[in-house]
């Protein structure tokens, strides 16, 4: 019974998808992509990676022990939540030549704390953690996010905008090394957990400098680059939720002890 309603909702749910995928694309196709438009085309390639990532989260969910569960479904919201916004992000950028930058926000305001919200969960699933760890690194990431969207939309000073963004990474940077996070991890003895915990920490130090670089060469070294702006984002978002699901993936994998199918 409970296999069928299973099956059934992640029918349900890859329909909806689709259908949601083909009625914004036939929305956005009054003006077609340019043969020489590459920031366009990565635009592209990233929507359909997100497409996928999604589609193989919530499938692999299944086949992960109950404890992770919450932590690969979660996996496959970031990237669902990021196929939508690219949707309409490419859209802008194909029809009007113009940095999205509205969406790419909102789409970042959802997805960074559920990504950090990840961090919780994976510590939670082998150990009792303080929630406390949460809430702080989330208003870590609400400074970091508020501060390089002012900066962006010209609210404040470009540079000053993204110092406050970086004082936001930073802090967040902090909390998962020094912090409760990082002790919590280290005094769990476990060793999948540590791994993955590593991962994921490389990931926000490696993988979210990408972001600050974006902003770097799009606004802070004379006039605004678009294109350098854009392509950089993209490929940042591309590593950043699809790479940062996968390592929680195989961390549920190998934590779960039951053969894959
Ligand atoms: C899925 C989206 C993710 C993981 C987005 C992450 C975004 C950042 C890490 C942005 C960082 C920024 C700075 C550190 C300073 C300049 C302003 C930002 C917002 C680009």
């Amino acid at each position: 019974m409970r296999e069928f309603f299973m099956k059934t909702l992640k029918t349900l749910a890859f329909a909806a998808i689709a259908l949601f995928g083909v009625s914004t694309g036939a929305n956005a196709a009054e003006v077609f992509l340019a043969t020489d438009d590459f920031v366009g085309i990565s635009f592209w390639l990233i929507s359909m990676g997100m497409l996928a990532a999604t589609a193989f989260f919530f499938m692999e969910q299944a086949n992960v022990s109950t404890q992770w569960r919450k932590s690969v479904n979660v996996a496959g919201l970031v990237t669902g939540i990021a196929f939508i916004h690219y949707m309409y992000m490419r859209a802008v950028w194909v029809e009007t030549g113009e940095t999205p930058t509205v969406y790419r926000y909102i789409d970042w305001l959802i997805t960074v704390p559920l990504q950090l919200v990840e961090f919780y969960l994976i510590l939670a699933a082998v150990r009792k953690v303080p929630t406390g760890i949460f809430w702080r690194i989330l208003i870590g990431s609400i400074v970091m996010l508020v501060g390089g969207y002012a900066g962006e939309a010209g609210f404040i000073n470009a540079m000053l905008g993204f110092i406050i963004g970086m004082a936001g990474w930073i802090y967040i940077l902090y909390e998962i090394f020094s912090g409760e996070a990082g002790k919590s991890m280290a005094k769990s003895g476990n060793k999948s957990l540590v791994t993955a915990f590593s991962a994921l920490r490389m990931i926000v130090t490696v993988g979210w400098a990408i972001y600050p670089l974006g902003y770097v060469f799009g606004y802070l070294t004379g006039g605004i680059d678009d294109n350098s702006l854009n392509v950089i984002y993209n490929l940042a978002d591309f590593v950043n939720k699809i790479a940062f699901g996968l390592i929680i993936w195989s961390c549920a994998v190998a934590n779960s002890g039951k053969s894959r199918a």
